[in-house]
């Protein structure tokens, strides 16, 4: 099992790491030992994926996985009402599909799937998230790229909220769609988080770890220890990568959560 953390490849595209330039992102991650950084993307068309491809290769840092949250902000959502929203959305994931072959990345379907919110009933939702995954994870089949299904707490989607519901939509959509679970929605919405990630074992390919309290593991009240644990028992080889709140401030959080983590990982 490898530690790395969620960093901001594109400005603010997500809350969840650090805002400061990918480059100083990547040197704390460095000097504090991680072995991977999770590039959070707004548009890939903002990117320079040479240019990212080569800082990263010369510090040895891993990319597991790619974040495609942002564009749910910009409107983009596999369940909207408005069929060129959902195309958007499609269109946007087939995008990082590319800057994933180009990395060798996981491409994180978050978000971007959307809610009921976005204008249609529960059944239709689903049935329009479904279409959406199958289409990209046809595409992304053909470029080598796996895509990965996030299971998200109900206060911030209604679509696909517990570890089960993830595990079906990943089987219908492909060979190629796994899941990422996360233990602060577990934490919310499935029974046990270590049961959870039994019941799912060989479909678990990349974890984000944040506690209770979306702070660094350790600041709350989920038990890290039997995370690891059961990832252990299931043989997880993959990433464990930070996804909270930079609090008190980045350098605190990075060094708090490797040095939660990385004496249970290497025990
Ligand atoms: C995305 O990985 C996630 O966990 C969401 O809670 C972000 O809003
Ligand atoms: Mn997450």
């Amino acid at each position: 099992m490898k530690i790395s953390i969620v960093v901001n490849a594109t400005p603010r595209a997500t809350g969840l790491a650090a805002d400061v330039p990918l480059e100083d992102a990547v040197a704390l991650a460095t000097k504090v030992g991680y072995d991977g950084v999770e590039l959070a993307v707004g548009d890939p068309r903002d990117l320079e994926v040479e240019v990212v491809r080569e800082m990263l290769s010369n510090c040895r840092m891993a990319v597991p996985a790619i974040g495609t949250g942002a564009a749910y902000r910009q409107g983009l959502s596999l369940a909207h009402a408005d069929v060129s929203r959902r195309a958007g959305a499609i269109e946007r994931l087939k995008d990082h599909v590319d800057i994933g072959a180009e990395l060798g990345a996981a491409v994180i379907v978050g978000l971007i799937r959307g809610r009921t919110a976005d204008g249609l009933p529960l059944r239709e939702a689903l049935a329009r998230v479904s279409e959406g995954l199958y289409e990209v994870a046809s595409y992304a089949a053909r470029k080598g790229v796996r895509l990965l299904v996030e299971p998200i707490n109900r206060y911030e989607t209604d679509l696909v909220n517990r570890v089960s519901d993830g595990l079906e939509a990943a089987r219908e959509a492909g060979e190629n769609v796994g899941l990422l679970v996360d233990t602060f929605h577990m934490n919310i919405e499935d029974p046990s988080i270590a049961g959870a990630i039994r019941d799912a074992a060989p479909r678990i390919w990349h974890v984000h770890v944040a506690d209770s309290n979306r702070r660094a593991p350790g600041a709350g009240h989920i038990d890290f220890c039997e995370v690891i644990e059961a990832l252990k028992d299931i043989g997880y080889r993959g990433y464990v990568s930070g996804e909270m709140m930079m609090e008190p401030d980045a350098p605190a959080a990075y060094v708090a959560l490797y040095s939660h983590l990385a004496p249970m990982i290497v025990r």
